[in-house]
């Protein structure tokens, strides 16, 4: 891009401050989010850069959305060559990149079918919308009478019907009444899952390790009772790996670690290393089967630039190595965090880099201890009061993972 475009895209001349930048947001915008106040402009790797020049390890990845670190380069190389050539066609015509996508997020994940979305909360609507077709239409369910089965604390988008299933209160507060037919059970008990099981139930959905929830690692063998429980009872199993997938728990997807596969997988967020949003319903045949010409879209879904992108940003997880250094780097870092001598820590836990500190409620909230890090220049995310979550670029190393244990030790120690 030459310099006067570059410059056109830039704020104004005059130099702001991360408080200029903190005060336009707020005369502007909506707040339905409290950032920290830092104000980023640059990303490489695992680091990031804010406008007074201040540099932070980023242990949050845009809720696993950068697993390929912050602006790729094999990436950003495959998005410009698309976007100079061809960026959306509608599906009315076809494009280049579609079919190749299919064909390489297929062999990579083991699937039979592909419905290419835009956002995860989209992915799961599609999921949705496929699992009620298919039960009527295959199962044999009264139509109208569909029942899908979530788990209480899931988090799986901000939409109307999947806030309507919610169990956080702040999520659905105002804005009823919700889409029916869903029913909510205890995560992590297949026992309470096959008695909730009736002759209209056409679905679970679930996250394999439960993100916004604090990560929640269910009991061993919890995935594999529920698949057998949905083929013996002919209910289709969903597993949300939006956040789990794409190597974040050290396998390309969660469900690996008990060997399951479920009949529609989603996917998003780092489907496109953080460069563009692309999601996709991940299928068997038999339910992707039942949607036929006109029955569901998206302007966007399965455009040859988002398709490049994710073409590149699935290549490089797999021949960087950055899912086997995602197992081996989460294994030194929840041993590095669990061996923090701390009376505030109530718990260490997740599954390759995607991990949690819970701390005791009479620690003080896990903000104060957020924020403590930032000023060590380590960026997290509290969640639910009391736990930080932490969620670095899968191409961390280890020296970065012992710098960032360190700091939490640190923050740890000061309070
Ligand atoms: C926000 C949370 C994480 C997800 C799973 C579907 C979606 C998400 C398992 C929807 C999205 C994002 C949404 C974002 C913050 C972040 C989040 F804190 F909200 F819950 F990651 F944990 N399934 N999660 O985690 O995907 O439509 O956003 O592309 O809404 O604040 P999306």
């Amino acid at each position: 891009m030459d310099t006067i475009v570059a410059d056109e895209l830039k704020m104004p001349r005059l130099p702001r401050s991360t408080h200029d930048y903190v005060a336009l947001e707020a005369l502007y915008g909506a707040t339905n989010y409290k950032p920290l106040d830092v104000v980023l402009s640059r990303g490489q790797g695992v680091w990031v850069w804010d406008v007074d020049g201040a540099k932070y390890l980023d242990c949050l990845s845009a809720y696993s959305a950068v697993n390929q670190g912050h602006c790729h380069p094999r990436i950003l190389a495959a998005m410009m060559e698309q976007a100079q050539k061809l960026t959306l066609t509608s599906r009315a015509f076809r494009n280049d990149q579609l079919a190749l996508f299919y064909e390489e997020i297929c062999a990579a994940t083991n699937t039979h079918k592909v419905l290419p979305m835009n956002s995860g909360a989209e992915a799961v609507e599609s999921a949705l919308k496929l699992a009620r077709k298919w039960g009527y239409e295959v199962k044999g369910v009264p139509e109208g009478q569909a029942e899908i089965i979530v788990c209480s604390e899931n988090f799986h988008g901000r939409t109307l019907t999947i806030v309507g299933f919610s169990t956080d209160p702040v999520s659905q507060r105002n804005f009823g009444p919700f889409t029916p037919g869903f029913r909510v059970i205890p995560y992590g008990d297949a026992d309470a899952f096959e008695a909730a099981v009736t002759a209209h139930t056409v679905a679970i959905l679930l996250e394999p390790i439960q993100g916004e929830a604090g990560v929640i690692i269910p009991p061993d063998g919890y995935l594999r009772r529920v698949r057998d429980i949905c083929t013996r009872r002919r209910v289709v199993m969903i597993l949300d790996e939006v956040q789990t997938g794409l190597g974040r728990t050290g396998k390309l997807l969660a469900e690996e670690h008990e060997g399951v596969e479920a009949d529609l997988t989603l996917v998003g967020k780092a489907l496109s290393g953080g460069f563009y949003p692309i999601s996709a319903v991940l299928s068997n045949i038999e339910v992707m089967d039942v949607l036929k010409p006109g029955e569901h879209g998206s302007t966007f879904g399965g455009n040859p630039l988002g398709c490049a992108v994710a073409r590149m940003a699935l290549r490089v997880l797999q021949d960087e190595g950055m899912i086997e250094n995602a197992a081996v780097m989460g294994e030194r870092m929840k041993a590095g965090l669990a061996a923090i001598p701390s009376n505030r820590v109530r718990e260490v836990r997740g599954r390759g880099l995607m991990l949690a500190v819970e701390l005791h409620p009479d620690a003080g909230g896990a903000r104060d201890y957020v924020r403590r890090l930032q000023s060590l220049g380590v960026l997290c995310k509290d969640t639910h009061e009391h736990s930080i979550r932490i969620a670095p670029p899968l191409v961390i190393t280890g020296d970065e993972v012992d710098w960032a244990v360190d700091r939490f030790a640190q923050a740890l120690r000061e309070a």
